[in-house]
């Protein structure tokens, strides 16, 4: 018969933390109905939700270093080589299918044929971002001078003559939630007291460099790899710092439902202007069909052309990662989760994850990509601009650039979604067209981001069997049972 109580006992946390976000919506309608807080109780109420994300995101830095230096380290340099090029070359190909998706509904469906720009509020003045300052900003960011600032910090432009006079405060850590959302925000829209034209350029994120951190220690890993005798003492002390870090992790999970049931609400209690989603109602429509498409549809047919194995068992081996990104909108945050799930739940090798997981995080990001050329064309549309062949294919190279560009943060995608309107001719300033609907889009679009990563960490497994295979018989370093 159907043993009932050892499926709730396996998935006890899943089914803990699906039913905290239906209670965390009901309590946000209920407190939205009948209570009428003011805005520091409001903060309040999303407090045990902040410090979910904050345990989250305190885990992120060993997490990486330690997976991605014993990940490296224990594959020999050829087979990483070999690994980092399947990972690759499935990263940039899902992202393309993605952003084709995403053009051919967002010209089906002409979500903003019918409504014109005049008619949604435009506010604010928007970052200067191209797709040079973009790249560059990338590139700069795999270096970074300082690796103890790249802990916590991640490079971005700044043009010295739009700099705010001296004496003016950035005031870019204030009260509204959730912090990192609202100091992207702030860079959008800066508040009053700053010089009007003061923009940050370049793809912004003040948590950690990430991608620096990777590339150092991809290289630091690779280096430990081949020093023989003298590297085990590394590799061991990063081994037990992963399976230190991946314990605690466990014990965050714990805390999850209850800090998931918080933020949602506060997000309920928080959003002011629900009449926009009935204007924006076909864009949203376009954008998250397209998202369904692409997670329900192609990426699993991708995944089973290759692997050969049920891709919506594996889905669901990934929904406690799934839900996490849709409540926290953020990628790196969502990273501890997603080890998880793809090392217990879907028993996918160490050397993988550990190697893949991380760097999808940060580059591969389908949803976004998605999402930014639906979007710039959207926006065309609500601008009566017709746009060319020529035009669209830009769209589609930026919205791919500008997808890699953006960190795993939430609203990242909003900044980076610049280039994309500036590459075609469309005034940048048309971001904040879509800014008030982007803390819910961003949801979806992180979720799917998460779900690419992790069928992305099963098809380079399954290509790299039989590199893992010859190594499990001739090297000496097991990472496989800890
Ligand atoms: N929310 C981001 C992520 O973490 C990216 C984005 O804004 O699109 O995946």
């Amino acid at each position: 018969g159907l043993d009932l109580k050892g499926i709730l006992k396996r998935n006890w946390l899943l089914i803990a933390t699906i039913v905290s976000v239906i209670l965390g919506i009901g309590l946000g309608v209920l407190v939205r109905e009948y209570a009428s807080l003011s805005n520091i109780d409001k903060q309040y109420f999303g407090f045990p939700g902040e410090i979910l994300m904050r345990m989250l995101k305190l885990v992120i830095l060993p997490l990486i270093v330690s997976s991605m230096i014993t990940g490296v380290a224990a594959l020999d340099s050829e087979v990483s080589g070999k690994i980092g090029l399947r990972a690759v070359v499935y990263y940039i190909s899902t992202t393309i299918i993605a952003v084709i998706l995403g053009i051919v509904l967002v010209m089906t469906i002409k979500p903003g044929v019918s409504q014109e720009a005049d008619h949604i509020d435009r506010t604010g003045t928007t970052p200067n971002v191209t797709t040079v300052d973009t790249l560059l900003d990338l590139v700069r960011n795999m270096f970074p001078e300082n690796l103890v600032q790249a802990c916590f910090q991640q490079y971005k432009t700044k043009r010295k003559e739009l700099e705010p006079p001296s004496d003016v405060k950035v005031n870019t850590t204030t009260t509204t939630f959730p912090s990192l959302s609202s100091t992207v925000m702030a860079t959008i829209f800066p508040p009053e007291n700053i010089t009007k034209d003061y923009t940050i350029v370049g793809s912004y994120s003040d948590g950690i460099n990430v991608l620096g951190l990777i590339v150092f220690c991809v290289a630091f890993g690779l280096v430990i790899g081949k020093m023989g005798e003298r590297g085990r003492i590394l590799l061991e002390f990063f081994d037990a710092l992963n399976e230190a870090t991946m314990r605690l992790v466990q014990i965050i999970m714990c805390y999850m439902p209850v800090g998931i049931l918080f933020l949602i609400a506060a997000k309920i209690i928080e959003v002011e202007d629900w009449e926009i989603f009935r204007k924006m109602g076909m864009y949203m429509v376009t954008v998250i069909s397209g998202l369904a498409i692409h997670s329900t549809i192609c990426l699993p047919l991708i995944y089973f052309a290759i692997v050969r194995k049920n891709p919506y068992s594996f889905m669901l081996g990934m929904a406690q990662a799934l839900v996490t990104a849709l409540m926290i909108s953020s990628s790196s945050a969502t990273l501890p989760v997603t080890f998880r799930c793809a090392e217990e739940n879907l028993r996918i090798d160490k050397r993988i994850t550990r190697f893949v997981l991380p760097v999808g995080a940060t580059i591969n990001m389908d949803g976004t990509a998605l999402y930014e050329a639906v979007a710039a064309i959207f926006i065309a549309q609500l601008n009566n601009f017709d746009l060319d062949i020529g035009q669209i294919v830009t769209v589609s190279i930026t919205a791919t650039v500008a997808s890699i560009g953006a960190a795993g943060v939430p609203n990242a995608g909003l900044v980076t979604m610049v280039i994309v309107l500036t590459a075609v001719g469309l005034p940048a300033n048309d971001v904040t067209l879509i800014v008030a609907v982007d803390w819910l889009l961003d949801r979806f679009r992180t979720m799917i981001n998460v779900l690419g990563d992790a069928y992305g960490a099963g098809i380079v497994q399954k290509l790299s069997k039989r590199e893992l295979e010859r190594m499990d018989i001739t090297s000496d370093v097991d990472l496989t049972n800890p």
